[in-house]
């Protein structure tokens, strides 16, 4: 089984000190960018392209097609923004990331920022990391001394400055034009689209925004070669992945693997379900392939191979990879709630599908919950999200009824039932779950 994993950005984890300068040279790091700095910008593209890569931060956007949407350089500021704004529920995959091999992540800036022409880029992260933020402000800096960052990057006559800047802890800001007005020092919220972020983002300049996995990747397409990657994971998700496996399986962690792997092979890995307190096997009630901004799955979809288009068609997404494994003790209409409370909360409340029908969800749902629900408050759950999926400004919207509609699809019964009994009661010990 553990013949399965690929780990390549994960690969130096377990050294000493990892997220040095000195441990990532020793292990190869920034051999990647000498490589691309001896290559033409547009071969770098062209290679990222071949490569297949699609985009790590949940919607799975060909990476090298984004670049090709800059238009050409007129010798103005173009920008290179990295959204580590790392905060869809279950998703802790960048956040190890950086905090292991920052360094990594530094040299696919300078590669990236190389390879579109940008002479600054950022990286925005997550207000609440401050142990991040500083591991990053440090990696910068240890770059800036080797020359790897700076005015004539290793003599090639490159010039990059990179800034880390730390939001004030939104979720809207990890959509990426809402990251933007934010770095642009306003209130985070949605801009309308078009116009793409690559034809007017950052100071309404070219700019390409992309997730920290998609950019941590690049260095391996160029040592390894775009072939390499392309040969990894499925036809069209190619490449290789962080797998975030959490909740209640015996050995919860980070799996990187090649995209296309399923879920049953990832809790082989994982040790399988835990054991209840007085011994009950566990067994796996629902997941979540990507998060819960998308649908639910359940035992059934343990072998829906984990690539873009497989999920897709299995009612779901594949999007950030947050694997969150629940058990039988778990009440589904509890677990919902927390959701879609945290959505409401986080709603920017710029457009009154999402900012009022998240708050109306966490109404009903409290209801049912609390064991008063009936079928007519079922049935205003499903025309609420109705009325919210596909008519909310951005995406926020859209992901807060996926956990609620796949929810009822797989267990209407449970939220008739009216016992939610949260596993803490059934099982003192439990107390430590989320739910
Ligand atoms: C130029 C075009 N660029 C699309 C670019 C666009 C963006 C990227 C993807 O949502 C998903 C969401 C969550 N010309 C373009 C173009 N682009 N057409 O491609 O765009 P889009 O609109 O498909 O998705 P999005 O708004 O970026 C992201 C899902 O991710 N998700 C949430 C993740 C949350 C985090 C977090 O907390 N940090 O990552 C989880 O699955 O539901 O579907 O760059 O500009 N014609
Ligand atoms: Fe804001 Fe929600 Fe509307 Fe997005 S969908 S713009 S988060 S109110």
């Amino acid at each position: 089984m553990v013949d399965m994993l690929t780990p390549v950005l994960s690969a130096t984890w377990d050294a000493d000190r990892p997220w040095t300068r000195r441990t990532y040279e020793a292990n190869g790091g920034y051999a990647a960018l000498r490589t691309a700095l001896g290559m033409a910008p547009g071969d770098l593209v062209d290679a990222v392209k071949k490569s297949g890569l699609r985009g790590r931060g949940g919607a799975g956007f060909p990476t090298g097609m984004k670049w090709g949407f800059l238009p050409p350089d007129d010798g103005k500021p173009r920008y290179l923004v990295v959204n580590a704004d790392e905060s869809e529920p279950g998703t802790c995959k960048d956040t190890p990331l950086m905090l292991a091999t920052p360094h990594l992540l530094v040299e696919g800036v300078v590669i990236s920022s190389y390879a579109i022409g940008a002479n600054r880029a950022f990286i925005y992260l997550r207000g609440e990391e401050l142990h991040v933020y500083r591991r990053l402000l440090q990696a910068v800096e240890e770059a800036r001394e080797a020359g790897y960052v700076g005015t004539d990057v290793l003599g090639s006559g490159f010039d990059l400055d990179v800034v880390v800047h730390a939001g004030a802890g939104a979720y809207i800001c990890g959509e990426e034009t809402a990251l933007l007005d934010s770095l642009e020092g306003r209130r985070g919220q949605p801009r309308l689209k078009p116009p793409f972020p690559a034809v007017a983002g950052l100071y309404a300049r070219p700019t390409v925004v992309n997730n920290v996995e998609s950019i941590a990747s690049v260095p391996s397409i160029v040592s390894k070669g775009a072939d390499w990657f392309a040969g990894l994971g499925t036809e069209k998700s190619t490449g290789y992945g962080l797998f975030s496996v959490s909740g209640h399986v015996k050995h919860p962690g980070q799996y990187e693997a090649p995209l296309g792997i399923t879920m049953r092979q990832l809790l082989e890995l994982a040790g399988g379900m835990r054991d209840l307190p007085d011994g009950t096997p566990g067994e796996l009630k629902f997941w979540t392939p990507g998060g819960s901004s998308t649908p639910l799955f359940t035992a059934e979809h343990l072998d829906v191979p984990l690539d873009f288009e497989s999920t897709m068609q299995a009612g779901s997404m594949l999007g950030t990879r947050a694997l969150q494994m629940f058990d039988q003790t778990t009440s589904v209409v509890r677990a919902v709630l927390r959701w879609t409370e945290f959505y409401a909360h986080e709603s920017c409340g710029k457009c009154t599908p999402c900012r009022e029908g998240t708050y109306w969800l966490v109404q009903v749902l409290r209801r049912i919950e609390a064991g008063k629900g009936t079928e007519e408050d079922v049935d205003t759950l499903l025309d609420t999200c109705d009325n919210i999926l596909g008519r909310s400004f951005c995406a926020l919207g859209d992901g807060a009824t996926s956990p609620i509609t796949s929810a009822v699809k797989y267990f209407r019964d449970e939220f008739l039932s009216g016992t939610h009994t949260p596993a803490w009661e059934l099982f003192p010990y439990e107390r430590s779950s989320v739910f």
